[in-house]
């Protein structure tokens, strides 16, 4: 299904629940329009997942949520590869042998790993320390050329290309050396009520995230409520972390520059501006909220479809793992 001569993309998001205005702006929104210049391979990354605590059920149900909703974000499974993680075993094996040309040290250096321990306290498990070399299998297992991601995961991306030159030089050249594709505007999406965080999906506080899927009202509500500060000019500056990070969605959603934006809310107030944002982010979701809804009622469309995008990835990403295998010295099987 492949055209030879175009790039190839990988990407994944993590089934820990609905995406967030984060993760769509930074990330899965540009996925869909990337199909037809790349070949493009999209993953829901469920083994990830279980590096934080999981009620099985939930995740069972939040993998398929999540699947549904990247078919509803405009990924076409005719055009681009969509599947499950843990449907295709050759990340898991090639994540061992990468874990072997990766230090200690270097992971100890992850900001995420770090943030995570400090919020799961409870649960710094052995999964939560290695998850960025099974990110860098994720990658390096299609010789994928872009990976389009938030700026959250560009200290990984760097991670996964220093394991690929590692092991190109250790046993000659097998791994494209991936490069990271971050977006220009929105590449990280602060949260609504603590605006010097980042919007994550796990936030324990609701009113921090706005989720693709939360209807008009609740989506002007978050907006309305909003942190900023007590001025009262829509101007981006230094310091006005919750103004700015409005206006950076304004912008992302609208497709306007940061000056227009400044010049179409002159003389207005905060509360305009809020409700203006609200607005344009509801609108912005209304097919993605649509889409969801046809998707997630038809589940034999959606189990044909991850079994499909499974046999593909696998296939794919078999020869590059058979090929690091021989490499280190394997016999094969
Ligand atoms: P979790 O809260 O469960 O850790 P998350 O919301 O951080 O999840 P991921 O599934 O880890 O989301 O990330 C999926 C994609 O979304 C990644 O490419 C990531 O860089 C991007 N992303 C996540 N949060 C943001 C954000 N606040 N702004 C921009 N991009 C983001
Ligand atoms: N770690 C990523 C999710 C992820 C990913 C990947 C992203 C797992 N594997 C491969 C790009 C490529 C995150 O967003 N937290």
């Amino acid at each position: 299904m492949f055209d030879k001569d175009k790039k190839l993309i990988f990407s994944g998001i993590q089934p820990t629940g609905v995406f967030t205005l984060g993760n769509y702006i930074g990330a899965v929104r540009n996925w869909g329009p990337l199909q037809d210049e790349y070949n493009c391979i999209y993953c829901i990354v469920d083994l990830h997942a279980i590096t934080v605590k999981q009620e099985p059920a939930v995740l069972r149900k939040n993998t398929l949520g999540a699947y549904a909703l990247l078919l509803a974000c405009g990924i076409d499974p005719e055009k681009s590869i969509a599947f499950i993680q843990s449907h295709n075993p050759n990340h898991a094996e090639l994540s061992w042998v990468l874990s072997c040309s990766t230090q200690f040290g270097e992971l100890s250096r992850m900001t995420q790993f770090k943030d995570k321990s400090a919020k799961h306290a409870d649960n710094i498990n052995a999964g939560l320390f290695t998850y960025p070399v099974l990110m860098a299998a994720d990658i390096l297992a299609y010789n994928a050329d872009l990976v389009p991601i938030g700026a959250d995961q560009k200290q990984h991306l760097e991670l996964a290309r220093n394991i690929a030159v590692r092991f190109n030089q250790k046993y000659s050249e097998t791994f494209t050396v991936p490069e990271p594709y971050i977006p220009t505007v929105g590449a990280r999406v602060m949260s609504l009520q603590d605006p010097e965080k980042k919007m994550s999906k796990s936030d324990a506080n609701p009113n921090a995230c706005v989720y693709i899927l939360d209807d008009k009202d609740t989506i002007i509500r978050k907006f309305k409520r909003a942190v900023t500060d007590s001025e009262a000019e829509v101007v981006y500056r230094e310091g006005k972390a919750g103004i700015n990070n409005l206006i950076t969605i304004y912008s992302a959603v609208t497709g306007k520059a940061v000056a227009e934006v400044e010049r179409e809310f002159e003389g207005k107030g905060y509360g305009d501006f809020k409700l203006a944002v609200g607005e344009a982010v509801a609108d912005s979701l209304e097919n993605v909220r649509t889409e969801y809804a046809r998707l997630i009622a038809d589940k034999a469309y959606l189990e044909q479809c991850y079994k499909q995008g499974a046999e593909q990835a696998y296939s794919i990403s078999r020869r590059v793992v058979s090929k690091a295998y021989k490499k280190v010295g394997f016999i094969q099987r």
